[in-house]
């Protein structure tokens, strides 16, 4: 058993575990990941064909309706298997599976109303916080490339909303407003950068929001938060094998996806550095992930799809800052922060990425130009 888990945390835990086992027994359990949202822990079984699998707590504050996302992950998963199973791929491939409870439930609740759900370990992978080299960045494109277009033909109403606004942006800008209503943060040079960079782009905010509302981006389905620790790597073969957190799937623009999948793979320092004023955004990188995503997403892509590239990249950089910056101003609510000024660094780190992407407009549009 882990150190980072009390003893009676740790008996809690296993007995939760045990809900979504059979004949195996639970033989350790420990925290799992970096996610800011729900917890994770990795449980390990005494079983040779599944040693481990994945056991969540999901956050009821964010997501309001868990059981939208068991819905969602349930018909994604049984899509995408038909999919591979009528077109199989040359290469490995896995969506993680639902593990349901003794009594057949795709999740259960403890005494304190708490949501838990269990989902498959993609066996022998693993995830990177940040960039390796080019060929990383093909395959961590490959990947979001390959889950676009495994669900390219799944109708996006039949996936629900699990999470109202997100990655709108004009949204996050609206309740920025509120929260900056209601407090007079702390004066320092740090949250006057801050303050300023919002302000000088508020039309910018809306872009791809107007583009949706004129029609000149469909509604697609995506998956929400395609960053390059959610990307599973054999750990023999180097290649991108599962894009896993799929609690947000469910129908917007594919744009998001590409911004945030940009944003997280582009940016060598990583989103948790405190040295700011390193952060630059790799177009090296860039290349290598558009080069891996087109490879596989061509065929689905469109004329003005292209036009918004650069516009995606810059805004979900700049719309993950103003989310942590207004977290940071409404005293941390919603993403787990580690210190007080936590989301306040996370911030400065991807408004100084957009700084850096804005400075390389040119380039990165010539680099989506000779792409298409
Ligand atoms: C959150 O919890 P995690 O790490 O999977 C957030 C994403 C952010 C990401 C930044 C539901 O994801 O939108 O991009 O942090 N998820 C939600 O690391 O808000
Ligand atoms: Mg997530």
């Amino acid at each position: 058993m882990t150190e980072n888990l009390k003893i009676q945390d740790t008996d809690h835990l296993v007995a939760i575990a045990e809900q979504f086992t059979r004949l195996e027994n639970v033989t350790g359990i420990q925290a799992f990941g970096s996610g800011n949202i729900n917890d994770t822990f990795l449980v390990t079984l005494d079983c040779p064909e599944e040693k481990h699998f994945v056991l969540q707590r999901i956050n009821t504050q964010v997501f309001v309706q868990p059981q939208l996302i068991m819905h969602n992950m349930r018909i994604f998963t049984e899509h995408v298997r038909e999919r591979l199973q009528r077109t199989p791929l040359n290469r490995r491939w896995e969506v993680p599976r639902v593990l349901l409870t003794k009594d057949a439930q795709d999740y259960c609740t403890d005494a304190k109303g708490s949501f838990w759900r269990a989902i498959s370990f993609i066996a022998d992978s693993q995830s990177f916080d940040t960039m390796r080299d080019t060929e990383h960045a093909k395959e961590i494109g490959y990947a979001l490339g390959m889950f676009h277009n495994l669900i390219s033909d799944l109708p996006p109403e039949k996936l629900a909303d699990t999470l109202e606004g997100f990655h709108i942006t004009p949204l996050y800008l609206q309740q920025y407003n509120e929260v900056l209503a209601k407090t007079s943060p702390r004066q320092s040079p740090e949250v006057n950068y801050c303050l300023q960079f919002v302000s000088d782009r508020q039309t910018f905010a809306h872009v791809l929001e107007n583009a949706k509302a004129t029609g000149k981006l469909p509604m697609r389905l995506m998956h929400g938060d395609p960053k390059i620790n959610n990307v599973m790597f054999d750990t023999v073969t180097k290649q991108a094998v599962s894009v896993i957190d799929l609690d947000t799937v469910k129908p917007g623009l594919v744009h998001y996806d590409i911004g945030d999948c940009l944003r997280s793979g582009c940016n060598p320092a990583g989103e948790e550095t405190e040295q700011w004023h390193s952060v630059y955004f790799d177009t090296d990188l860039c290349q290598g992930i558009l080069q891996g995503y087109l490879s596989v997403a061509k065929a689905f892509l469109t004329e003005n799809d292209y036009a918004y590239m650069y516009d995606a990249i810059r805004l979900i950089a700049f719309e993950l800052g103003l989310r942590f910056f207004a977290d940071y101003l409404a005293g941390n609510v919603y993403f787990k922060v580690k210190h007080p000024e936590h989301n306040l660094t996370r911030a400065i780190v991807q408004f100084k990425l957009t700084e850096s992407i804005e400075s390389q407009e040119t380039k990165i549009r010539a680099i989506i130009q000779d792409m298409k």
